[in-house]
């Protein structure tokens, strides 16, 4: 039975484990609070990095031997296979707990309801689906990740009032300070970027996480099919902050072999690409252990993967400048507040409208 408490437990657990986001890929982020019959708090955890205790084991940690006869809350299924760690469902039936809650199925295939499984069969019960929206919210990269094995896509787009994203050529800012800075705090959380060879061309951009905290490397992908980009771009002087990968057609590589050896010599990754497809490309980054892509630009690699239909989530931060004329954004991008946005931030003069692209399959 679900109690009235139960969702407020549940709250708190989602609130632990947002203390791993963006630190924990290629695994999840998890909270859990073990909780006596009597409502007393008596063990917390979060899952803070790929290799450390899950979260149930740190909560469980905590309690011991209060765990016996309490109800644990987790924002995930708890694993019953052995990873980097050991099952955490083996943990919970030594421990004694008697009622496990929980906000959602692990999508991750070895996963997916065993845990559950494992725990009603030791008498132990289970009930699924308390906090079930936020959870998956919190996990929708992982999910994406762990399903299709390509990281979540997101393409983020500044418009100008008159609907322009930059002009042809020419570096423009458009959005100001409070943007800028909810931005970089995204960017700080996503485990790679991109941007196609005419947004290097252009903008030069540095490709790095300012005006927030990031404890990780920071992974940049550059798609320069015809290795336009030169060795000079300021990207390539920022591989203290992770790895660089040009995306480069199997022909280009091979007609410019000095190129791609100097490129290589420096440490950036060339990955061959056969044709131009992205998916294939996609799934090499999802083999990297990238969960989440942030595709910056510009309209002609946001045109690839709307054509392509490999884009999980649409933003558009509309901005008040208006340029005259310039660069239209990719077709097919809805640039209005359309009826399937997800989410609006107000950000000072600017406006984030955000759409999850939902699919069937
Ligand atoms: C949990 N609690 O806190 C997390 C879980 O390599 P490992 O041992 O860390 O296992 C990673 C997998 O375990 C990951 O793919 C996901 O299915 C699950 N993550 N499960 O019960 C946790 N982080
Ligand atoms: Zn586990």
């Amino acid at each position: 039975m679900v109690g009235a408490r139960d969702a407020a437990f549940m709250a708190r657990a989602l609130f632990l484990a947002e203390r791993g986001a963006g630190r924990t890929s290629p695994n999840p982020i998890v909270g859990a609070v073990v909780v006596t019959p009597d409502g007393i708090v008596v063990g917390h955890g979060a899952h803070l990095q790929a290799g450390g205790p899950h979260a149930e084991v740190v909560a469980l940690d905590e309690a011991g031997a209060l765990a016996r006869g309490a109800t644990l809350y987790c924002t995930l299924e708890p694993c019953c296979h052995t990873g980097r760690t050991g099952p955490c469902v083996e943990r919970i039936a030594a421990a004694g707990v008697g009622r496990v809650v929980a906000a959602m199925t692990d999508p991750n295939p070895t996963v997916r309801g065993r845990g559950f499984a494992f725990l009603r069969d030791r008498g132990i019960a289970v009930i699924e689906g308390v906090g079930a929206e936020e959870a998956a919210r919190q996990n929708t990269a992982f999910a994406c990740w762990v399903t299709r094995g390509r990281p979540h896509v997101t393409l983020k787009v500044a418009v100008s009032r008159d609907g322009f994203v930059g002009r042809a050529g020419e570096r423009v800012r458009l959005t100001g300070p409070i943007a800028d800075r909810f931005l970089h705090r995204q960017r700080a959380a996503m485990d790679a970027i991109a941007v196609g060879a005419g947004t290097v061309l252009t903008d030069d951009p540095a490709l790095t996480v300012r005006l927030a905290y990031r404890a990780r490397p920071f992974t940049r992908v550059i798609f320069d099919w015809s290795l336009r980009v030169p060795a000079a771009a300021r990207v390539f002087s920022t591989l203290a902050a992770g790895p660089v990968i040009m995306v480069v057609s199997r022909g280009a590589a091979r007609a410019q072999p000095d190129t791609v050896a100097r490129f290589e010599d420096a440490g950036v990754v060339v990955l061959r690409a056969d044709g131009r497809e992205l998916a294939p490309v996609l799934r090499r980054l999802g083999a990297r252990d990238l969960l989440s892509l942030l595709v910056e630009g510009g309209p002609r690699l946001h045109a690839a993967f709307l054509a392509e239909s490999q884009v999980d989530r649409v933003q558009v931060v509309a901005t008040p400048r208006v340029l005259g004329q310039g660069l239209a954004a990719a077709a097919g991008m809805d640039l209005g507040p359309g009826s399937a946005l997800t989410r609006r931030v107000v950000l000072g003069d600017d406006e984030l409208w955000e759409t999850d692209v939902h699919r069937a399959d």
